[in-house]
């Protein structure tokens, strides 16, 4: 059976989310729900950081709304936003957000545990640079009926149902994985769809674009140094937006490797493992590249605590096992 079916481009994702739903890819309705939940909050999110820009003209002008929301930073806004989302949809007992410290609680009845991070890369809002939001879906492993465990929400990469992301970019986009193969979809605004304009995406083999914070390079290891070295030998394109998403996202089209290694910062890199390295590395190897603690599997990382960060190094395959490489060799 050929689970990638190909559909016409422009299909628009809740027409997307039902086909694949009946031919039995998604474990259940449930989840398919859960993934409009989370695009339609996607939406409301996009709204807002639209106006960004606007909000202190707004404010001046005495136009913010009654709650005062507006004044809020977005990072938070935007965790408000999917906690919102996941509490009135049915389908979630609990959610992790980077945003949170402790697990939230929302129904013990239900299946699937969320992991997110409502904004990431926040700090580029104010000069009006991409942002992005990443989530992964878990399925419970405790009882439904009973209270959601340790064991429920620290699973392994490798248990993700679904995972994806929405890039607020030049356009905004929604790309996504069940385990069948990568989907991107473009935020029309003027219809208020999403539409399929990125089919079974794959990420090159090689590429030439590496993105990696060099400010920082005097105490990265020497493995990354040598890899560092390796790609101005070579000639290759250093981009680093400082915005994992569309950082992600280039190199997934274009080919490309991002690093966030271990720094006297960040001994154990910057990014956390469960709203940020997981999902990502589910969609790369989902797009037939590869994700590393610089040189272990992400997915295979079993976590020990919530906001728990790893190294992380990600893209092109022969990029990352090339980064691979120098690192064990030096
Ligand atoms: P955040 O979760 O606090 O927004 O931090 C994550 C962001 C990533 O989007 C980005 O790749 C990285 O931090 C940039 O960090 P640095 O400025 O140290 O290079
Ligand atoms: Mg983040």
């Amino acid at each position: 059976e050929d689970s990638r079916i190909a559909l016409p481009m422009g299909t628009a994702l809740d027409r997307f989310i039902k086909i694949k739903q009946d031919d039995f890819q998604y474990a259940s309705g449930e989840l398919s729900q859960l993934l409009r939940d989370i695009a339609l909050a996607g939406k409301v999110v996009n709204r807002e950081m639209n106006k960004a820009g606007l909000i202190n003209i707004i404010g001046s002008i005495g136009t913010q709304n009654v709650q005062g929301e507006d004044q809020q930073k977005l990072d938070v806004l935007a965790n408000i936003r999917f906690v919102r989302a996941f509490t009135k949809g049915q389908e979630v007992c609990a959610i992790i957000s980077e945003e949170d410290d402790e697990v939230i609680e929302i129904d013990n009845h239900k299946k699937y545990i969320v992991a997110i991070d409502p904004l990431d890369g926040s700090s580029n809002i104010d000069v009006n640079v991409s942002v992005g939001t990443i989530f992964s879906i878990y399925r419970r492993i405790s009882p439904i009926g009973s209270a959601v465990e340790e064991k429920d929400y620290l699973q392994k990469g490798i248990e993700q149902v679904a995972a994806g992301y929405i890039l607020y970019g030049s356009s905004t986009m929604l790309v996504y994985t069940t385990g069948h193969g990568v989907n991107g979809f473009t935020y029309d605004p003027s219809l208020g769809e999403y539409l399929l304009s990125h089919q079974n995406m794959t990420i090159p083999e090689n590429g030439s674009i590496y993105s990696i914070n060099e400010g920082s390079s005097l105490s990265f290891d020497d493995g990354v140094k040598k890899y560092i070295s390796y790609c101005r030998e070579n000639n290759y394109s250093g981009r680093y937006i400082g915005s994992l998403v569309a950082d992600f996202h280039r190199n997934l089209l274009k080919g490309g490797i991002y690093i966030y290694p271990a720094t006297n910062k960040n001994p154990n890199g910057k990014l956390r493992l469960l709203y940020e390295c997981n999902a990502l590395a589910f969609i790369v190897e989902q797009a037939g590249g590869k994700a590393v603690d610089g040189k272990k599997r992400i997915l295979e990382i079993q976590p020990t605590s919530l906001h728990q960060r790893v190294p992380f190094f990600v893209g092109s395959e022969n990029m990352v096992n090339k980064a691979v490489f120098f690192n064990e060799n030096s």
